[in-house]
């Protein structure tokens, strides 16, 4: 039994699960957001990360159902908290590419009823790897939508300014490699994050830095300008019971 068959039985069978990390405003420290992650617990293979079983996703076309039920569950679980609090979901370069993916956004949004500028997509710059100018057209139906975009791990990978200036995205993530790397010794990654904080309010989009998990950490990033962080300071990912209890406690 491959990994690919066991994931294709967990999707059917509901053994994948949905945990969310907040987003939070440092200023209030009031949640603005949830980071949909999945989770997957195999009885034999015990907890397998996305990280290992998306790629083994992305080489069949399972991709597409695993990405439809997170969008789906997310929108469905989000439809419980504050009209406040919108939802975030990582959406693969390779589900993106399929030319049916605006069409299933648009039939989550009608069949669930959430508001469309609550859900959030997360994209990597993967996403304008190969034909860009289905990316552009797809970016443009999404946006139609009245979904907001979300340029995940900004910093890392192929990362190209002009991907700033031909996508319409509301919000930059801070690859969480700044973070880690932001120390005393090394100034140089707070000034990249002060600058892309910076590049990001140019172009009126929000930024939320990533990765943060300590003290020190906060307040570098509070002293460069970021305004959101997601980081294991305030909330590891949670299953979606701990989130309405969170949001209930208010803080
Ligand atoms: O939460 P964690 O650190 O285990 O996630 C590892 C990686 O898996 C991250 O890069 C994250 O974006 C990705 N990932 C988690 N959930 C999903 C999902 O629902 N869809 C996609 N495409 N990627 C996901
Ligand atoms: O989608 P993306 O590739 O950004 O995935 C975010 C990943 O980072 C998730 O797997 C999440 O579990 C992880 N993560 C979130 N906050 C922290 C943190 O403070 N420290 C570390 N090491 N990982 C984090
Ligand atoms: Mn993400
Ligand atoms: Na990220």
């Amino acid at each position: 039994q491959t990994m690919l068959d066991d994931l294709r039985l967990a999707l059917e069978a509901e053994q994948l699960e949905l945990y969310y990390q907040p987003v939070v405003k440092i200023e209030n420290s009031t949640v603005v957001c949830l980071e949909a992650l999945m989770r997957w617990e195999h009885p034999e293979r015990g907890f397998v990360s996305p990280a290992v079983f998306i790629p083994v996703a992305e080489d069949s076309d399972l991709i597409n159902g695993l990405g439809e039920w997170a969008l789906r569950k997310a929108c469905e679980t989000a439809l419980d908290w504050p009209k406040t609090v919108r939802v975030a979901v990582n959406v693969s370069a390779v589900q993106f590419a399929n030319p049916g993916f605006p069409a299933v956004v648009a039939n989550v949004l009608a069949q669930t009823g959430i508001e469309p500028d609550r859900l959030e997509l997360e994209l990597t710059e993967s996403v304008f790897v190969g034909d860009t100018d289905a990316a552009e057209k797809t970016f443009k139906t999404l946006k139609g939508l009245g979904v907001r975009l979300a340029l995940d791990d900004f910093g890392t990978g192929y990362s190209s300014l002009s991907y700033l200036r031909s996508a319409p995205f509301d919000k930059i993530k801070v690859d969480r490699s700044f973070v880690t790397s932001c120390t005393q010794q090394d100034k140089n990654s707070a000034k990249i994050i002060a600058a892309i904080v910076g590049l990001s309010n140019a172009l009126n989009m929000e930024t939320t830095v990533e990765g943060v998990e300590a003290f020190d950490q906060l307040d570098v990033v509070k002293q460069n300008g970021a305004r959101m962080v997601q980081g294991y300071i305030y909330a590891r990912p949670m299953p979606a019971e701990k989130v309405a209890e969170r949001l209930a406690s208010g803080d």
